[in-house]
Formats: C-alpha cells, sequence, structure tokens
C-alpha cells in the first residue's frame, strides 16, 4: 500500500539562500557573525519547538468567558498555554527590544527583520502583538509623556516574561474601517487630572485584545467646547487595561471574539468601552498624525510578515517536491514543477529584499543617520511594500498550495493555513486601495512618490552587467512608464484619474522596486542573478515573452 510522506517545515534559516544574500549585502560581517546564533537558534525552532507551539495555539483557539459561575461579569479572553508560551519566547529573544539596541546603529532593524521573518510564520502570527508593541513603544518614545514612557516603555521591551507586555492598538470603529475620521468614541476628561479621560464607544475590531494597554482614538468632549467632527477632531490615547478590585475590566465590556477565516490562534474582539482609563498623547485633533508613526511601524511588520509567510509555503513546496513522486521520479525532476518552484523562490526572494530595504530605511531614520532624501523615500516606500506584499503572499500562497496538490485542499494536513492567514494580509493595516492612495497623500505633502521613483531609476542605471540585458532593460522602462503615467496625470489635473490608475501604478512600482533590490542583491550572489531574470520575467515582461 502506497502511503505519501507528509511534507516537513524544514530548518527555515538553513534553507533559506535568498536570506544569507540578503545579509551578506546589507549588513557588516562581524554583525553577521554576531546575530548567526540567534538566527540558527530560531532557524532551528521554526521546525521544532515553534512548530509545536504555533499548532497547539490554533488547535485552542481563545475563549471568551462573558461570566463567572455566580453571574458576576468577568469578560475573560481566555488564550491556551502555547499562546502564552509563544508571548514568553518572544520576550526572550528579545524580538521587539532588539530594534532599540543603539548599539546596532542603523542596521537595527535589518537584524530585527531577520529574526522576525524567521518567527512571525511559525508563530501562530503572535507577530500581530509585536507589531503593536513595538509601534506603541515608538510613539511613546517620541512622545513628551514622561509618565507613561518611564512606567510602560521598559516593560514592552523587556526580556523577562513575567515583566513584559503588549499593546493593541485600536483603531477600527463600526462607521469606519478605513475612514478614521467618522470615529464616533469620546473622551471625557477625569476632573482635577491634567491628561486623564475616560473613554466611551465601541471598538469594532481589536486585535491581541489580551493585551495589557492600547493606542486609540477618540474625541474630545468636555462638556464646554463643541467636539470636533472628521479626522482634525482625533486625539491619541493609551488605555490601561486592568481589572478593579472586583475582578472586572475596568471600564472595558467584551462584547465578543471575532470569528475569523484565518489567524485563528490570535483573540480578536468587538469592545464597548464605557469609562475605560486613558491617558492623552501628543496635541489635540492630532491623533491620525500621532498614530501614523504606529502605523509605519506595524505596515513595515506586515510586509515582514508577508515575506516569512511566503517562505514557509515556498520552503514546504520545496520540500515535497523532493518526496512526492508521479509520473517515474519526484516531482522536483520534472521541468515544469522545478520551473514553479523557481519563480516561487524568485517572488520569495523580491518580498524579502523590499521588506529588508525598508528595514535599512527605518533602522537609518530611527538611529538619526538617515539623509532627508532616504526618509522621503521611507515614506513612500513602507505602504509601498505594505501593498505589493500583501496581494504577492496571497498569490504565493495558493501557487504554493497547488504544489501538494489535492492535500493542500485538505484542513487535516495544516496547509490551507498557509493560504487563511496570508488572505489578512492584504486587509489589516491599511487596505491595498487605501495604502494607494496613501502613496498619493505622501506624493502630495513630501514629494515622496518622486523621491522613491528617481532613487529606483537610478539604481536600476547601476545594475550589475551580469543581469539579463533584456531584463534590465524591461525593468528601465517598467520605471519610465512609470514615470510618464504619473507625470501625464499630474499636468492633466484629472484627480479621478489619478486615483483610479493610483494602483496599477503602486503595483509596477513595488514590482520593479522588487526587482532593483534583488538585482543589486545579485552583484555579490550567483543565484540572485537567475532570480532577478525569472522576477522581471513573471512580472514585468509577457510571461511568454
Ligand atoms: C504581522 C503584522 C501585524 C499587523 C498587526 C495589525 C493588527 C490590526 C490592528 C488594526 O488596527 S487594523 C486597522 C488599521 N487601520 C488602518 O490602517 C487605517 C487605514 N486608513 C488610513 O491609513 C487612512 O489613510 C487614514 C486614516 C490615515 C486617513 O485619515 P485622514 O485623516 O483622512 O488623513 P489625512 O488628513 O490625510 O492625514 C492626517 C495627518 O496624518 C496628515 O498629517 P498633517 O496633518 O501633518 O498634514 C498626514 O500627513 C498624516 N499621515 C497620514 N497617513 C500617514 C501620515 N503620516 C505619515 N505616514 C502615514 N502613513
Amino acid at each position: 500500500m502506497f502511503i505519501q510522506s507528509a511534507p516537513q517545515v524544514p530548518d527555515l534559516y538553513q534553507v533559506d539562500q535568498p536570506l544569507h544574500a540578503e545579509l551578506k549585502r546589507r549588513l557588516p560581517v562581524a554583525l553577521i557573525s554576531a546575530l548567526e546564533p540567534e538566527l540558527r537558534a530560531l532557524g532551528q525552532d521554526t521546525a521544532g519547538t515553534l512548530l509545536e507551539l504555533s499548532s497547539a495555539a490554533e488547535a485552542s483557539p481563545p475563549v471568551h468567558v462573558p461570566y463567572d459561575a455566580w453571574g458576576r461579569r468577568v469578560d475573560e479572553i481566555q488564550t491556551s498555554a502555547a499562546w502564552k508560551q509563544l508571548k514568553a519566547y518572544a520576550a526572550e529573544k528579545r524580538l521587539v527590544a532588539c530594534a532599540y539596541d543603539a548599539d546596532l546603529g542603523a542596521h537595527r532593524r535589518v537584524a530585527q527583520a531577520a529574526k522576525l521573518y524567521l518567527f512571525s510564520a511559525s508563530s501562530a502570527i503572535y507577530s500581530c502583538p509585536l507589531a503593536m508593541t513595538d509601534a506603541a513603544a515608538r510613539v511613546l518614545l517620541d512622545s513628551e509623556q514622561a509618565e507613561l514612557r518611564e512606567r510602560l516603555l521598559p516593560r514592552l521591551l523587556s526580556a523577562d516574561p513575567e515583566c513584559f507586555i503588549t499593546s493593541g492598538q485600536w483603531m477600527t470603529e463600526r462607521p469606519g474601517g478605513s475612514d478614521v475620521g467618522r470615529t464616533e468614541t469620546l473622551a471625557r476628561p477625569v476632573l482635577g487630572q491634567s491628561g486623564r479621560f475616560t473613554l466611551h464607544g465601541v471598538k469594532w475590531f481589536t486585535s491581541a485584545t489580551t493585551s495589557e494597554m492600547a493606542l486609540t482614538l477618540a474625541r474630545i468632549d468636555d462638556g464646554v467646547n463643541p467636539t470636533v467632527n472628521g479626522s482634525r477632531g482625533l486625539t491619541l490615547f493609551c488605555v490601561d487595561v486592568r481589572r478593579d478590585d472586583t475582578g472586572q475590566l475596568e471600564g472595558i465590556q467584551v462584547n465578543r471574539l471575532k470569528d475569523k477565516l484565518g489567524t485563528r490562534a490570535l483573540p480578536t474582539a468587538e469592545l464597548t468601552l464605557d469609562g475605560a482609563p486613558a491617558t492623552q498623547i501628543g496635541d489635540p485633533g492630532r491623533g491620525v498624525a500621532t498614530i501614523a508613526t504606529m502605523l509605519n511601524v506595524t505596515r513595515y511588520y506586515n510586509a515582514v510578515s508577508s515575506a516569512s509567510n511566503m517562505a514557509k509555503a515556498v520552503w514546504m513546496a520545496h520540500d515535497y517536491a523532493q518526496r512526492r513522486e508521479a509520473f517515474g521520479k519526484v516531482i522536483a525532476e520534472h521541468p515544469l514543477h522545478d520551473q514553479t518552484l523557481a519563480e516561487l523562490q524568485a517572488h520569495l526572494h523580491g518580498a524579502l529584499s523590499m521588506s529588508l530595504e525598508v528595514a535599512a530605511l527605518l533602522g537609518a531614520v530611527e538611529n538619526g543617520s538617515a539623509t532627508a532624501q532616504e526618509a522621503q523615500v521611507l515614506r513612500a516606500l513602507v505602504p509601498l511594500a505594505k501593498l505589493t506584499l500583501g496581494k504577492q503572499v496571497v498569490a504565493v500562497s495558493s501557487e504554493a498550495l497547488e504544489c501538494f496538490g489535492g492535500a493542500g485542499y485538505v484542513e487535516d494536513t495544516g496547509l490551507p493555513r498557509l493560504l487563511r492567514d496570508a488572505q489578512v494580509l492584504p486587509i489589516w493595516e491599511g487596505t491595498t486601495n487605501v495604502l494607494s492612495l496613501d502613496l498619493l497623500r505622501a506624493e502630495a505633502r513630501d514629494g515622496a512618490f518622486s523621491a522613491l521613483l528617481l532613487d529606483l531609476s537610478a539604481r536600476c542605471e547601476a545594475l550589475p552587467e551580469q543581469l539579463e540585458l533584456a531584463c534590465r532593460s524591461a525593468l528601465a522602462k517598467s520605471l519610465a512608464r512609470v514615470g510618464a503615467v504619473a507625470q501625464r496625470h499630474a499636468n492633466s489635473g484629472d484627480r479621478s484619474a489619478l486615483e483610479r490608475d493610483a494602483r496599477r501604478l503602486a503595483l509596477t512600482l513595488g514590482r520593479c522596486a522588487q526587482a532593483v533590490f534583488v538585482g543589486e542583491t545579485a552583484a555579490q550572489d550567483a543565484d540572485s542573478v537567475a532570480r532577478f531574470n525569472l522576477l522581471v520575467r513573471t512580472t514585468l515582461m509577457a510571461p511568454l515573452a
């Protein structure tokens, strides 16, 4: 009787040649040597400890317990032991804290991104609470709120699981998901306590709801001045999520948990706030601009997570191709399947390289060593990477599932989870369309789209000669085309025509950016040459050309 052997999750550090090539290009040799033991251990855990913990967390999704046995409202969200162990693991490995190590200088975020790339897809998406925790740390560090900073920052960055806390980011309300300006929650001042408020409203989609704190937006209602409508009336607040003496959540009621397509180990809830204690951060009416710092960090995490999910799917498909025999040989030896796997690896490399480029710029900006032009490029590259990789991870995960045949469609193989978990990545933290429009906003306010296009065009000119000439020319032509279409819209002043084209412009620029970054890596890495050629052929040239 024939029984097919199951695909294995390999040691994702050992197997990922693009990651090795990218780190070699982007980090000093001494730093790679210093990081290597941690990356090696993480890679081994992706095939061991993390695999066990993430499977256990998925098998025991969170449960909402509204009342205790005696009828008292308690609103507990019970998570599995494995989910809690993933939190301890993240603290001990300093997955958030390492981005704040001043001695890593401008390399801090690349070092972190390499770890998150290995961790995220193997963590039952514990990377979500980490994203918001890191982003909250960044906001507190930049804020003038010394009390919050001193009380919370050491805990957000702690390596001690007993001390480590996570943060939520409660942005979404019923009237507006993307349209945050429609937020209804009111903030009422606490008499005699400057900067202290209670919040009143409904938060419709709050992830990692077991976090000990959250950053959220509300409209100040002081009973004297009229509240200000729209996003200019919103202020940022930090909520302390705590229980009172009777065991009830202070000013917060959990209405229910969301029943989601994927990310099932991650608690996501609807909340009613009625007196939740909160502290104001930043100036009144500057909430959206202040929380934008947070969004840029969580969008960077989103990009790294997309690359991570792709890596897991692609390397599992690669492993399976060595085991599965069909038509007389293992499927890896069939030219067409081999080509499919090579194309998937080229896309993976493009995604990884783009997320590390974001990490490199973000690290330089946070280190205070970036030029003004680099900061401008980063403003456009964050939404561009988030939207490009969000689309790519769904396509790559779907193609990878096909590599397993029918097994990819059967739940108890665990494989469909790859696709279910990928589908959130283009949605949360700004959909593809919202981020395409954000690129227009970044251009109008900071000239960021033009700065990025100029940067990519100059770098395209300097790509190494060993890359196929036809592919380099196709890349240069695509960049020129993006520039020409953007210029045509700028000249015509037709705003709705520009908005209609925003997504096509963004996705084309995103593909160009990936090709430029992989092409640069090819200067030091022979395998990247073939991946550059394939990436351009399958994205920017007619597939059969
Ligand atoms: C593994 C990965 C884990 C990820 C974890 C995720 C957990 C999920 C938690 C969630 O919260 S999901 C929901 C996330 N929600 C969004 O992402 C909202 C999407 N909507 C937008 O991004 C809209 O574009 C936006 C709300 C920002 C539009 O609002 P406005 O008020 O119409 O924006 P406006 O007036 O253009 O900008 C207000 C200010 O913010 C401006 O500054 P100034 O007043 O100084 O001119 C903008 O420049 C600034 N701004 C907006 N977006 C910015 C930004 N600044 C920098 N970067 C940005 N991206």
